[in-house]
């Protein structure tokens, strides 16, 4: 390492690593400058570019100013205006690839390039108050102005100051502005809705962060998702996010095991110095802080202004909750059912604006996410910001309809198939001999089934060694959800039960709802449940997929907030107790000669933290003591049946 790449490396670790060293070579002969040999200034000659940037700082009305990367077309008149605010820097959005044309360098995360580029967008994205360029404090989803914010400014606000400057010094536009945005980005889109700018016209909020206690980033319903702690340290320990989590273990399993818990290794960590790790520490359950932050409720609360198109993946690794959330929140203020509109494509998080001809080992007969930016984003954009667009049409709701591979547009969601059929719930019970099937549990069968649940051997959510949360070249986080599932179907720590081989196509559209009856000899619990599509023994043209175990929907319930989400209780160990819970949407036909798969199990690490299965107060805080195995035992006797809702679509007879 050289010693200019030597000082560069440990710039970029950031200014705490205090080293002593001298750059080698002769000092300069006495009385001889050695003249710097980089400019002043530097120009790049714009003559080979297709597009002129712009670098500004726009002032909020606090004073703060955000710095905000403007891309304009060359010959650009009356263009629409594409606003993304992001935390994860305007000039690595904006910079994907040294190139004089728009489209490399936009050909990456959060933007739709091709869109973009195709249609001419003048192309904006800001760095958001406390992060890279811009100025101003951090706090990680900065709520809006209110109980937990009692500045002036939030999200809302800052859009709304951005949209008025933008459309007053961008004299190539036509003084319309659209916004979108993936993930957080999503998140950012939707704070735009709350007392929108005249000038905002349109929002496409993809794969947003809405609730992040119940079914996005932080949590899903209590279960704390602790492989996002390096993000929390990453995102918070500066301003443009020099300082690394640092690794100890290829295998996160082994390092959150060593630790004990998120807590130890949040302690062990310093972590305690971030802002939103005390508050994550400090609300383990779903109380004000999470309650009255929440997107969906926020806007369900308000007026919509502006057409949104929310769009949803259907194996979203990260924000899997939010999009439907808030098209649920949306979608009775849609009263001509014409600005609400919705996408679910089957994908990971923000796979759309990527290549999407197949997921993990999943193919798809064609490019799904091309075929959203083109049939369904592109008009939808254009119709809003483009004058004298063509009102192209966009149906309501398009869904990909997985196990079929095709797209249905539909009136709404859930509604199953664009005709005349309906969605009906149908209880797939789980019965004696680990069977699955339609017929109610009749006397005479097991009781239930049992397994022990180790908290010193948790299930794996995914093979081991398991990486962490991550994108690079070699990173496979983005596809855990289509993991062959036979990992787990065969470990004693996991029941799976399983249908008959169907004789018929069997189509769910919506949300299973997961309905135990279920005892622990413990005091709190965790349980998973997973509906797996289970393909035939082998499978014609796809070598490799017989006997697939194809997780179509999933999740998990911290069992201390059965009764309350708010307030969470001890367990009565030996007692069978129902537990209801949604699991996520799904749209997926199960073909004949699959079978239909529910596993069970009570960990799902170290993607989620353990639960001591002893009732305790803070279950960050457990102590080594406090983690012990129980007997876990899921019920199916007459009375006490377990089953997993499904959301099957008939055709109306
Ligand atoms: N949803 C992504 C994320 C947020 C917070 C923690 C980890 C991941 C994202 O904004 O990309």
């Amino acid at each position: 390492m050289n010693a200019t790449r030597h000082a560069g490396w440990l710039a970029a670790m950031g200014s705490w690593l205090i080293v002593g060293w001298c750059l080698p070579g002769p000092s300069p002969a006495f009385g001889q400058g050695l003249p710097n040999e980089t400019p002043a200034r530097l120009v790049i000659p714009a003559d080979d570019f297709d597009h002129v940037r712009r670098d500004v700082m726009i002032p909020m009305r606090d004073g703060v100013k955000l710095h905000t990367v403007i891309l304009v077309p060359k010959g650009a008149n009356r263009a629409p205006m594409l606003l993304t605010r992001t935390p994860y820097s305007a000039d690595v959005l904006t910079g994907h690839a040294p190139s004089a044309h728009l489209g490399p360098v936009l050909d990456g995360y959060d933007n739709p390039a091709d869109v973009i580029v195709e249609e001419g967008y003048i192309r904006v994205v800001q760095d958001i108050r406390g992060k890279y360029g811009s100025e101003g404090d951090y706090v990680m989803n900065r709520p809006l102005r209110g109980p937990l914010n009692p500045t002036t400014v939030d999200h809302a606000t800052d859009t709304y100051d951005t949209i008025d400057w933008l459309v007053k010094n961008v004299p190539e536009s036509n003084g319309r502005v659209g916004i979108l945005g993936i993930s957080y980005d999503g998140f950012l889109t939707l704070m735009a809705l709350v007392d929108p700018h005249p000038a905002l016209k349109v929002a496409v909020p993809m794969n947003p962060m809405v609730d992040g206690w119940v079914g996005d980033d932080w949590f899903h319903n209590g279960a704390f998702r602790q492989q996002n702690m390096p993000y929390v340290f990453e995102q918070e320990a500066t301003r443009a996010n020099e300082a690394r989590w640092w690794t100890t273990h290829d295998d996160d399993y082994d390092l959150f095991m060593g630790a004990g818990s998120a807590g130890e290794l949040g302690k062990r960590r310093r972590l305690d110095q971030v802002g939103f790790w005390r508050k994550l520490t400090e609300h383990p359950a779903y109380d004000a802080f999470w309650q009255q932050q929440a997107v969906d409720k926020l806007l369900a609360a308000r007026p919509l202004a502006v057409p949104v198109m929310i769009v949803h993946g259907l194996w979203d690794q990260e924000d899997i909750y939010g999009a439907l959330a808030v098209y649920r929140a949306l979608e009775p203020k849609d009263v001509n059912n014409d600005r609400v509109h919705l996408v679910i494509g089957p994908w990971y998080h923000g796979q759309q604006i990527e290549e999407a001809s197949r997921l993990g080992a999943i193919r798809f007969n064609a490019d799904t996410a091309y075929e959203f930016r083109h049939r369904f984003l592109k008009p939808f954009l254009a119709r809003f910001l483009k004058e004298g667009a063509p009102a192209a049409p966009v149906p309501p709701v398009a869904a990909f309809e997985t196990g079929t591979n095709r797209w249905l547009e539909l009136g709404a969601w859930p509604a199953g198939c664009p005709a005349d059929c309906r969605v009906e719930p149908r209880r797939l019970y789980l019965g004696t001999g680990l069977t699955a099937g339609f017929d109610e549990p009749k006397a005479g069968g097991t009781a239930f089934e049992e397994y022990v649940s180790d908290p010193a051997k948790p299930v794996p959510y995914r093979q081991r060694p398991i990486q962490g949360v991550g994108y690079g070249e070699d990173a496979t986080w983005s596809i855990w959800l289509v993991d062959d599932q036979r990992e787990a179907s065969g470990r004693p720590d996991v029941l799976t039960f399983v249908s008959p081989v169907l004789s018929e196509p069997l189509k769910i559209s919506g949300s299973p709802v997961a309905n135990l009856v279920a005892s622990t000899s413990g005091t709190d619990s965790d349980w998973v449940v997973k509906l797996i599509d289970v393909y035939p023994g082998q499978v014609g043209g796809q070598p490799g997929m017989g006997g697939y175990q194809l997780m179509v929907s999933g999740d998990i319930f911290r069992g201390r907030y059965r009764e309350s989400l708010e307030t969470p209780k001890p367990i009565e160990p030996g007692v069978p107790l129902p537990y209801r819970f949604a699991l996520p949407a799904a749209n997926h036909v199960f073909l004949p000669g699959h079978r239909v798969m529910v596993q069970v199990q009570s960990s799902w690490f170290p993607l989620y933290d353990r639960n001591p299965q002893t009732f305790v107060p803070n279950i960050f805080f457990a102590r080594p003591e406090d983690y012990r195995t129980a007997v876990q035992r899921v019920h199916h006797a007459p009375g006490q049946a377990s089953f997993v809702e499904l959301p099957v679509a008939v055709e109306k007879r």
